[in-house]
Parts: C-alpha cells; structure tokens; sequence
C-alpha cells in the first residue's frame, strides 16, 4: 500500500523484505565501527543529540558537511557505496516514478541509531544544495515519525509509524518540510532481525562538487 501523506512525500510500507533488513543492518554495523564510526552529535546551544549518527561520503555536523569526522575522531569519513546509490534511486522510481530520479547520483548517508529513549526534534534539512528528494529506510523498532510543514515547527502535522523494513521518500514541496521522530516504541523489532532500538538510514544528494 503506497500512501502519499503530502505531495511528493511517499510511505511504502515493507519496502525492503527480511533477508535485506538483514543484509542493511549489517553494513551498518560495520560503518559504525572506528575509526570515522558513530558518534554523538553536539549542537551549537552546548546540547547532544539523543540519537547517534555515522556518515558515509560526507560529514554532517551542525549545520553543514565535511570530508572529516570534524566533530569525532578526525578520520576521513567512509566511503559511499555504489550498490547503496543504486538501492535509492531504486526507492524514488518506485516510490515517485522513474522520472522522479535525480541524473545526480545520492553521494551521502546519514544513519542515525535510536535506543528506547532517544528522540530527534522537529527540523528541516537544508545543508544539502541539491533538491533532490532523500531517501529514508528503517529498521527495527516502530517509531512515530512526524512530518510537518514547510513553514513552522509547529501544526498542522502528520504522525505516521514506520516500521522495519518501511520506505518513506520526501521529493517535492516535501524536500523541505520540517519532520522529527518524537518516540520510539521500544521492543517493538522484529524477532528475527537481531537489532534492539532503530535504525534510520538517508540517502542524500548533496550537489556539492566531487
Ligand atoms: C530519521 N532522519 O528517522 C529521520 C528520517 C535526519 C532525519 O530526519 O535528518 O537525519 S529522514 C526524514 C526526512 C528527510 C528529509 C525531508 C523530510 C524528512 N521531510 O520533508 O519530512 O532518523
Ligand atoms: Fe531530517
């Protein structure tokens, strides 16, 4: 079942089955290790966020990239894989249509890891130069996703539960809508996947040069 919450703003439940959570998972799991691994993302204000972040191909720290874990250990960040980039422009085509994808190719991930308390705040994501839409997959726990506006933090917004395994694309008027996770429910993953919390990855195009 496709469900269009907002134009350009895709949920497709069950998008990846059992055996690619699995293989995702496990690529994550090797991306988070040191060195250029997960870490905790400091804010201006002095805050953390509550949930942990490791990137591919570039470095997202408040509020923009780098080539170096700026904010971590330094290290040169990990590479972007090819398959990864080809697994999202495989999401827009089924999620917007074929001409949806962007002739740019996605560059960079953004994996964040959710354990039963974190959370992540109503923002938007505009450090990127391209429009491309972002591609986001989840796996383990349920959380409540909100997807908002485009103008205010606060309503009208939309809650929706994403699941292991579901798809959500945001192209369009959505590309920059403010969106946060408010909760999620803990133990809530499936059996068999072997993951206690969430797990979000994005795909971006960043339109900057290589
Ligand atoms: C998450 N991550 O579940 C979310 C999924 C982040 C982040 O928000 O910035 O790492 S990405 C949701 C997203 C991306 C781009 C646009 C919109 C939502 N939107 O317009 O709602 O960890
Ligand atoms: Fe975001």
């Amino acid at each position: 079942t496709r469900t269009e919450v907002a134009p350009g703003a895709v949920h497709l439940p069950d998008w990846l089955d059992a055996a690619q959570q699995r293989t995702l998972l496990d690529a994550c799991r090797e991306w988070a290790r040191p060195p250029a691994g997960l870490r905790t993302v400091r804010t201006p204000g002095g805050g953390t966020m509550t949930a942990r972040q490791v990137c591919l191909g570039r470095h997202w720290y408040p509020y923009g990239y780098a080539r170096t874990v700026v904010d971590g250990d330094g290290s040169p960040v990990k590479p972007f894989p090819a398959w990864l980039g080809e697994l999202g422009r495989r999401a827009v085509a089924d999620a917007l249509g074929a001409a949806q994808v962007d002739p740019a190719p996605y560059d960079i991930a953004l994996i964040n890891f959710y354990d039963g308390d974190a959370r992540m705040g109503m923002h938007r994501d505009a450090d990127e130069t391209s429009h491309a839409p972002v591609v986001s997959l989840s796996l383990g726990d349920t959380c409540v996703f909100r997807f908002g506006n485009t103008e205010t933090r606060a309503r009208p917004c939309t809650d929706v539960e994403l699941r292991s395994g579901d798809l959500f694309v945001f192209g369009g008027p959505s590309r920059l809508a403010y969106h946060g996770v408010p909760r999620v429910r803990a133990g809530t993953a499936p059996p068999g996947l072997g993951l206690t919390g969430r797990l979000n990855i994005t795909l971006r195009v960043s339109g900057f040069p290589a």
